[in-house]
Formats: structure tokens, C-alpha cells, sequence
């Protein structure tokens, strides 16, 4: 939607403002959102006039407003970076790009270490250690604005906060929305940290296939609310979506549908690593999962010998296509054979390989075909082989019931075995699915979704404690939170942003913030002023109830 270039928007009221948006808005991203109350327009919040009405989603550790005027973004502001170039430098030239195509304004980005120029945005490395590698301070006055972080990922986040300060419609990316002189950011003092370092979500790309199109929408989302880990769940019954040299049919027999019947797809290698640069570039690992030896069907439809049972004829040749449906549990590597960890041995050697993040996951959920023994027993000699290649083990809790690595993480979900690894020494990672789990219907009319664990509504999904969920958990033992979307109701990214949003940021304070400055009533009210950046940026979402849009 291009805002008619008559329509110079300096002063503009809210609603003459709003009244332009509605005239011009004569596509998806702006038509009113159907909600049970009827249409949301897409309306502008007004500007900021103190820092402490922020609406920022994770909310801060502590926000100190200062009287004054406020910082105007203006066609003079500059952006200064260390010299020198490197990571900060990159960070400040993301930050132009995240500001240019809305303000119009060029805001160049020079280099320089002396005394800024007025009304510059600096942008530099520094401040104290107890900001922790992803902590920032923000400094906003009427002549400039600082952003200071010990680590480079500390000033990207710095950079998503002052995003969020400024007027809604700085995400007008593709709209053009011109407000010459609304750009403004009340003056104060931001000193932030996140609580927790594992702050993720995961996108199954299994059951539906999702394009490196797709997938980096998912990560721009993940960024815009300092979520700092991507888990791909890259293969199950339905699919295998990662190519594997020594085993290229786990693509060519295995990567080839999907649940429903559909195309299914997979990543070339090339395609994987430009996911990883992609996120790495927003400050995000990409952590591989390869699920065994359960969810296993695509890998042995691909190679029977992977199998247990005697291959049929129509198995030998390999060409037993995948799996379509969605029943889960019924499919197992077989743990008694030597070819089994030579397949091991070899997926995770070369994904490790191309995967610079320290973490992989190998699944280890929902077997049934194998006794306590043998699946201990698989679970012990993968592990060995993940860490032969340099990789920290993950898993899903189940594998608790194996003897781990004391470094090794469990990620729960049941709940029900997260204990087991706890008392060996792992340490959990949050995704407990009545609160966590993405793939849950909304409400019972949710069209998409399951409900096997309940209906996660969003304060469902904000109201919890990842430490204090089960009993007896230690705050040191939990790494952090991820929220799993799997995908068996879940085709698109247009369908996967329904479901994430707005659950994702709830869960992302859930990851970063401090649980004394968590509240259900102010989380609601900060999140309602987030819906016409999703607006403009094009993101689908779902307009809950309960919160006043
Ligand atoms: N459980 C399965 C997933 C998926 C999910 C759907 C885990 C760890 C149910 N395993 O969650 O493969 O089918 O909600």
C-alpha cells in the first residue's frame, strides 16, 4: 500500500492520520482485522511523551524517564559506529536500514570514536560487564541517542528497543509512510539484560515444508523480540529436510512429501547456511535437530536397512515413499544394528559441520518400539557421537532416561521425565506444552492447531514461571525457554504467524525479562500497541480477546 505522496503526513492528528491509512488502505496488510468485536482499524498510537508509557515488548529491567525534550529523528540525523568497522559497525548500518524506508530520511553511517555530533545516534561498544554478552544501555536526550553494549548482540538488542520507541509507523517498510516530523523518542535511560540465555522458538519444517523465504520471516520475528535461538526440527515420519551427501536419498526418496500429500521440500547445504548467516546475522543460532530413533519413517523409507523389520519388496528399492498422515510414536531406528550408527554418525558429522551454533538436538521423544535398555542405549551412543563432533547434546526430556553428560540439555515439554535429567545434572530447557507449545488452538473454534495439550489462549501462554512451573527447580537449572510450533495444521508462514503471534513475544518476556517486572495486566496493555507494526510489516496475527487492540 503506497501512501499517496500528496498525503504528507508533518502534523498529522491520530485520526486524520488514521483517516489516511484507511483511504490508502486498500490492501491485506491494512484492512481491518476481523476480531470477535468486529473490525480493528489500523490505527496509529500517537508518539511517545514519556519513556515510561513504553510499550516495549520484552519489558526492560529498569526504564528511568528524564524531563525534556524529546530526540526527533530528523533528514540530518547520522548514525555513529566504532571505527574500525566489525560487528558494531554492522549492527549500526542494520539499524539505518531498519529506519530508512519509512523516515525517507538517508541517515549515513559514519565511523568515528571522538565526541558525536549533535543529534547523531551512536552506536558503540562498552559499558559494564554486569550487562552481561546480550545487555545494552539506552541513552535517548534531545541531541542524541546512545546505545552501548559489552557484546555486539547487546547493541542489536539496544537497537530492537529504540525500534519499538519510536512511532508504529517506522515498520511502514514497504509503505511509505511519511511522518516528517512524528519521529520522536522520549528522552531516559534503558539499562536491560535478558534473564534467561536460551530464549528460542522451534519451527517444525517436517510435517509441512517451510521455503528459506519462510523460514527467514520466522527469524526477523524471533529478532524483533530479542529471541536469540532458532531450533529446526528438520526431519520426522513425514519428511526429511536436510541434504546428507552420504545419504542422499534421505532427500531424494525422503524429502520429497509432506503431511497431507503435499511437495515437501528440503534444504541444499547451500540453503542451510544461508539460514545460518541469515540468523547469525540478527544474533540468532540455529540449533539442527535430526529426531531419533524415534520419528524416524522418511530416514528408513529412504534406507529399509535403517529399519528393524524385514524389508518388503516394495521397501528394497528404497522408493516406499514417506509417510502422510500424522500418528506419532510408531516408527524406530534399529538400535540392535551397526548401520544404524554409521547413519548416525554420519548426519550428525555433517550437519555439525555446517552448523557453527554449539548445540544439536537428536529428538529422543515419543518411542515405543524399542525397551528401556535399548533406547538408553541408542541414546548413550548418539550422545558420544554429537560430542565426537563438537556439539552439545539436546534433547527432548525423554532422554533423561539415559545417562547423560552432565552438559547435556533436556528440553521438556510432558514434563513427566524433565526430573530424571534434572537430577543428572542437566539443565532444562522451558517448552512445557499447556503453556508453550504454538501448535495449540487459541480457543475451541481455533481452525488450525491440536489441542492435546489444552487451548492456550495468550495469557495462557504468559502467565508462568519457567522455574517455578515444576517443583523443585533451581533458577540455575533452566537455560532458558523456547516455544515449539509443529506443523502437522500448520502450511505457511501466514498460517505459522497466526499461531505465533501474539503468543511468541509472550513467551519472549516470558525468556528475557525479570519475573518482578512480569505482569499479565501490563503485558496486555503494552502488547495492544504492537499490533499496527505487525500491521505494516505484513505479519498475520491473532487478535485475542483479551487484549484491547
Ligand atoms: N508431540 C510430538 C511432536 C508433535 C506434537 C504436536 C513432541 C516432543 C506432539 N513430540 O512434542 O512431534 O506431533 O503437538
Amino acid at each position: 500500500m503506497m501512501i499517496p505522496h500528496g498525503v504528507r503526513m508533518n502534523r498529522l492528528s491520530t485520526a486524520r492520520l488514521a483517516a489516511a491509512l484507511t483511504l490508502a488502505c486498500s490492501v491485506a496488510a491494512c484492512n481491518p482485522v476481523q476480531s470477535p468485536r468486529g473490525p480493528i482499524p489500523l490505527v496509529m498510537p500517537p508518539p511517545l511523551t514519556t519513556l515510561g508509557a513504553h510499550r516495549l515488548v520484552p519489558t526492560p529491567v529498569s526504564v528511568t524517564p528524564d524531563d525534556g525534550a524529546p530526540f526527533v529523528l530528523t533528514a540530518t540525523t547520522a548514525i555513529v559506529v566504532p571505527v574500525g568497522g566489525g560487528e558494531a559497525s554492522r549492527v549500526g548500518g542494520m539499524l539505518a536500514a531498519l529506519l530508512r524506508p519509512a523516515s525517507g530520511f538517508v541517515l549515513p553511517v559514519a565511523a568515528g570514536d571522538g565526541a558525536p555530533p549533535r543529534g547523531a545516534i551512536v552506536v558503540r561498544l562498552g559499558g559494564p560487564a554486569s550487562l552481561g554478552p546480550e545487555g545494552y544501555e539506552l541513552t535517548v536526550s534531545a541531541d542524541s541517542v546512545r546505545i552501548v553494549a559489552v557484546e555486539p548482540a547487546g547493541l542489536f538488542h539496544g537497537v530492537q528497543t529504540f525500534r519499538q520507541l519510536l512511532p508504529a509507523g517506522i515498520e511502514g517498510q514497504h509503505h511509505a509512510v511519511r511522518m516528517a516530523s512524528a519521529w520522536t523518542v522520549p528522552p531516559g535511560r534503558i539499562v536491560d539484560r535478558p534473564r534467561f540465555a536460551w530464549r528460542g522458538a522451534m519451527l517444525d519444517v517436517a510435517r509441512h515444508f517451510f521455503t528459506v523465504y519462510e523460514v527467514k520471516q520466522y527469524i526477523d520475528l524471533l529478532a524483533m523480540y530479542k529471541m536469540n535461538t532458532l531450533h529446526l526440527h528438520l526431519s520426522d515420519d513425514q519428511g526429511w529436510r536436510i541434504q546428507i551427501d552420504s545419504w542422499p536419498k534421505l532427500t531424494t526418496v525422503g524429502g520429497i512429501t509432506e503431511v497431507g500429500g503435499g511437495p515437501g521440500g528440503f534444504y541444499t547445504k547451500d540453503e542451510y547456511a544461508e539460514l545460518v548467516r541469515f540468523a547469525g546475522q540478527r544474533f540468532i543460532t540455529i540449533v539442527p535437530e535430526i529426531d531419533m530413533p524415534g520419528h524416524t519413517h522418511a530416514a528408513i523409507a529412504s534406507y529399509p536397512e535403517l529399519g528393524c523389520s524385514k524389508p518388503t519388496p516394495a521397501t528394497q528399492t528404497g522408493t516406499a515413499g514417506s509417510y502422510t498422515g500424522t500418528e506419532v510414536g510408531w516408527s524406530t531406528l534399529c538400535p540392535d544394528k551397526d548401520v544404524t550408527y554409521r547413519f548416525v554418525d554420519d548426519v550428525v558429522r555433517e550437519i555439525s559441520a555446517m552448523t557453527p551454533g554449539a548445540y544439536f538436538h537428536v529428538g529422543g521423544d515419543e518411542v515405543q518400539g524399542l525397551t528401556a535398555e535399548q533406547y538408553a542405549s541408542f541414546v548413550e551412543r548418539t550422545q558420544e557421537i554429537v560430542y565426537k563432533y563438537g556439539k552439545t547434546m539436546v534433547g527432548w526430556e525423554e532422554v533423561g532416561k539415559a545417562r547423560l553428560r552432565p552438559t547435556s540439555i533436556a528440553q521438556q515439554w510432558k514434563s513427566d521425565s524433565a526430573l530424571l535429567a534434572l537430577r543428572q545434572g542437566a539443565k532444562l530447557i522451558a517448552s512445557p506444552a499447556p503453556k508453550a507449545y504454538l501448535d495449540m488452538k487459541y480457543t475451541p473454534t481455533t481452525e488450525l492447531g491440536l489441542d492435546w495439550a489444552g487451548l492456550v489462549e495468550l495469557r495462557t501462554a504468559y502467565d508462568w514461571d519457567p522455574v517455578t512451573y515444576l517443583p523443585g527447580v533451581a533458577e540455575q537449572s533452566v537455560i532458558g525457554v523456547e516455544a515449539p510450533l509443529w506443523t502437522e495444521t500448520v502450511q505457511n508462514i501466514t498460517a505459522a504467524q497466526y499461531m505465533t503471534v501474539p503468543r511468541l513475544p509472550a513467551i519472549a518476556e516470558v525468556g528475557w525479562s525479570p519475573a518482578s517486572e512480569r505482569s499479565w495486566d501490563g503485558f496486555r496493555a503494552r502488547i495492544a500497541a504492537h499490533a499496527p507494526r505487525w500491521r505494516l510489516l505484513g505479519i498475520n496475527f491473532y487478535p485475542s480477546p483479551q487484549v484491547d487492540w
